[in-house]
C-alpha cells in the first residue's frame, strides 16, 4: 500500500462492525456463488442464449466494495461482479430473468447476459469496450459536482487486468486524478486478459504501481481475503468520501474458470491452480468465519440453504415466463424509448 491513508477508522470499523460486515458480505457471496452455478448448468442444457461469463474466485474481491457502497453511490460492476450487484441491490429474480431472456425483466429479454444497468438505482449499463467505465463514471461525477448534487457520493468502478491497457482507462482516470473526483477504481487481476497473461499484459511490478503515476492512492490486497479487502475498501471509501480523489484497489486473485463458459482455460498452467491464488475464496471465507467464531458450522449451511432456495425460487418463475416474439413485437434492441429504464429522465 502506498499513498496510504492516515485516517482513523477504528471508531467506523469497530470488531462488532467488521464481524456484521464480513458475515453480511459472505451471503452475498454465496448467494452469486449458488447463482453462477445453476446458470453454468443451465448454459450447458442450451437453455441460455448468447454468452454466461461467471465470477468465480472473485466473490470476495467483488463483494467487499459493493457491500460497503451506500444509498446514491454509483456503482459500475463487470462481468464478474454477479456477487458484488446483489450487494448493490440488484435482485435475484431479475438477474434470472435477464439470463432467461424473460420479457418481465429488467432488459424486457433483449439482452441474454449482464450489461443491463439501473441507471435510477445507480448502476449505469455495462459498456462491453474494456476500459469505457473508468470515464463514463468519471463524468458522471463530474456532472453531480457541476450541478451541486456531489454530496459525499463517490463512483466505484470495476476492471480488469487486461481492461487497465486500454486507452480509455489511462485518458479516463487521468482526468478523475486532475479533478480529483471521488472516484473507487477497483482493479480485479485475475492473472488473464481472456488467455493473455499478465506477463505480456503490463511490465511493472504489480498493477498498483500505476496508481503512484497518476497521483492517486493505492492499494494491493490478497482478493481472496475478504476481511483484508473489506477493511482496504473500507479505509479507500472513507478517503474518497473526504476530499482525497480517486482511490485504486488491486487485488490478486484468479479466476476459477474459462473466460466465459465456451472456454476450458486450457492456457492456465497447472501449477497457478495448485498455488495460493488457486484456492477458493468462498471455502476460505466460510473457514474463517467458522474459525473465528463470526459463524458456525450450521449458520453456514444455512447460508448455503437460504441461497439454494433463493435461487430455485427465481428460477421457478423466470422460466414459466414468455419470451419477447419476434413477429408481434420490434427487436430493435434497446432504441425504443421505453425499454430503457429512466432513459428520458436519468440523472447522472
Ligand atoms: C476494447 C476491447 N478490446 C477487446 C475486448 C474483448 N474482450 C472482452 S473481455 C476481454 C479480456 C478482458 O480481460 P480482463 O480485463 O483482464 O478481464 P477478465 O476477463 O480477465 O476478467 C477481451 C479481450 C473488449 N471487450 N474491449
Amino acid at each position: 500500500m502506498f499513498n496510504a491513508p492516515s485516517i482513523d477508522t477504528s471508531s467506523a470499523n469497530t470488531a462488532a462492525g467488521a464481524a456484521e460486515a464480513s458475515t453480511a458480505a459472505y451471503r452475498w457471496m454465496v448467494l452469486g456463488r449458488v447463482f453462477e452455478d445453476k446458470i453454468a448448468s443451465l448454459y450447458r442444457a442450451g437453455k441460455i442464449v448468447g454468452g454466461v461469463y461467471l465470477g468465480r474466485g472473485q466473490e470476495a474481491f467483488s463483494t467487499a466494495l459493493a457491500s460497503q457502497l451506500r444509498e446514491g453511490d454509483i456503482y459500475s460492476p463487470l462481468i464478474r461482479d454477479l456477487s458484488g450487484r446483489l450487494a448493490f441491490g440488484e435482485s435475484v429474480l431479475d438477474s434470472m430473468r435477464t439470463y432467461l431472456g424473460s420479457v418481465e425483466g429488467p432488459m424486457r429479454g433483449r439482452d441474454g447476459n449482464i450489461h443491463y444497468g439501473r441507471p435510477k438505482a445507480g448502476m449505469p449499463a455495462m459498456i462491453s469496450h474494456l476500459g469505457a467505465m473508468v470515464p463514463v463514471v468519471s463524468g458522471m461525477l463530474m456532472a453531480r459536482r457541476m450541478t451541486g448534487r456531489l454530496g459525499e457520493s463517490v463512483g466505484a468502478v470495476s476492471i480488469g487486468d487486461g481492461g487497465t491497457s486500454t486507452g480509455a482507462f489511462h485518458e479516463g482516470l487521468n482526468m478523475a486524478a486532475v479533478e480529483r473526483l471521488p472516484l473507487i477504481v477497483s482493479v480485479a487481476n485475475n492473472q488473464f486478459a481472456y488467455s493473455t497473461p499478465t506477463s505480456r499484459q503490463y511490465a511493472c511490478t504489480d498493477l498498483v504501481d500505476r496508481a503512484r503515476g497518476y497521483g492517486i492512492g493505492g492499494y494491493s490486497v490478497d482478493g481472496l481475503n475478504l476481511d483484508e479487502a473489506l477493511e482496504t475498501f473500507h479505509i479507500a471509501l472513507e478517503r474518497a468520501r473526504n476530499g482525497h480523489g480517486p482511490q485504486m484497489v488491486v487485488g490478486t486473485l484468479l479466476r476459477l474458470n474459462g473466460h466465459g463458459e465456451h472456454d476450458d482455460a486450457s492456457y492456465v498452467p497447472q501449477e497457478l491452480r495448485n498455488s495460493r491464488i488457486g484456492r477458493d475464496c468462498l471455502a476460505l471465507t466460510r473457514q474463517s468465519l467458522i474459525n473465528s467464531g463470526r459463524l458456525s458450522e450450521a449458520q453456514c449451511d444455512a447460508v448455503d440453504e437460504d441461497a439454494a432456495t433463493a435461487v430455485a425460487n427465481a428460477l421457478s418463475i423466470a422460466q414459466r415466463e414468455r419470451t419477447p416474439d419476434p413477429y408481434t413485437e420490434s427487436w430493435e434492441a434497446l432504441r425504443t424509448r421505453h425499454l430503457v429504464e429512466g432513459s428520458h429522465t436519468m440523472t447522472p
